[in-house]
């Protein structure tokens, strides 16, 4: 297992600070947040930043490909641009918010035939599509509003591999979230197996929704490494700490840390 951090830690910097930051502390991928609009870059500039990726060290492990049921056209750009880069993954996310429960089974119906396209697109393009399942979210404004998302739980991700029907989908499992939803994370993984093909790693406290650094809450790390190693696991775990914008090469050096001191433990470096 390799590991990698998202960009979205680094928000305030550019992406090729960012790189060489990741690089210099000895991470192996770099995962693009939509908070780096490389996408925007011109072909040379996309070029140049994939040289600068390989000569630190790196490779893109996944880039987030934004909502397509909402904008298709960036998921698509996205997934071009995951080709350009050398990037196996592309993130679809959850589906849409569902702020009416009424409307759940037609949003439904809408986000898994664009997943369903864009599963089409990405494998002409080599690229593999995954779907993360996301707890709810709290929305303030005058009444707040506690809204689902439409694929929270892992059996939601079940029946949206089954009603989309193609092989290429795969899943992005975000441990935190698991541990939020209070699933068994051992047996979500278990169950999924080959099916996981990101990993994203932060740790939960109190089945609060916010990213805190590997090895500061409940998050039973060894268990999951060990549940992904038996599943023959061998890509990408990456490190997701993007509220801890204000100083992230201090949050990527402590997480490496901690993660690499396991990997050896469990005979896995
Ligand atoms: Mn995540």
């Amino acid at each position: 297992m390799k590991l990698s951090y998202n960009t979205n830690g680094f928000a305030r910097f550019s992406i090729e600070e960012t790189v060489e930051t990741l690089g210099r502390l000895g991470y192996e991928g770099v995962e693009i947040a939509r908070t780096h609009r490389v996408d925007e870059l011109n072909k040379q500039d996309r070029g140049k930043l994939l040289k600068l990726i390989k000569s630190v060290g790196l490779q893109v492990a996944s880039i987030q490909g934004g909502n397509p049921y909402l904008d298709e056209k960036f998921a698509k750009a996205r997934i071009d641009l995951a080709v350009e880069l050398e990037c196996p993954v592309v993130s679809l996310g959850c589906g849409r918010l569902i702020m009416d429960e009424s409307k759940r089974e037609s949003i439904w119906v809408e986000v898994r035939d664009a997943f369903r396209e864009l599963s089409k697109y990405a494998a002409q393009k080599g690229v593999i599509p995954v779907i993360e399942p996301e707890p709810p979210v709290f929305l303030a404004g005058e009444r707040g509003q506690v809204c689902e998302r439409l694929i929270g739980r892992s059996e939601d991700a079940e029946r949206m591999f089954r009603e989309v029907g193609v092989d290429n989908l795969g899943l992005l499992i975000d441990i935190g979230h698991v541990y939020v939803m209070e699933e068994n994370v051992l047996s979500v993984i278990e169950k999924f197996g080959k099916k996981i093909v990101h990993v994203h790693m932060e740790d939960i406290v109190d089945r609060m929704h916010f990213h805190f650094l590997p090895g500061t809450g409940m998050v039973d790390f060894e268990g999951v490494v060990r549940a992904l190693a038996k599943i023959g696991y061998k890509k990408f775990l990456s490190i997701e700490l993007e509220a801890h914008v204000w100083d992230p090469k201090k949050a990527a050096l402590e997480s490496i840390q901690y993660m690499d001191s396991l990997l050896y433990k469990l005979g896995l470096k």
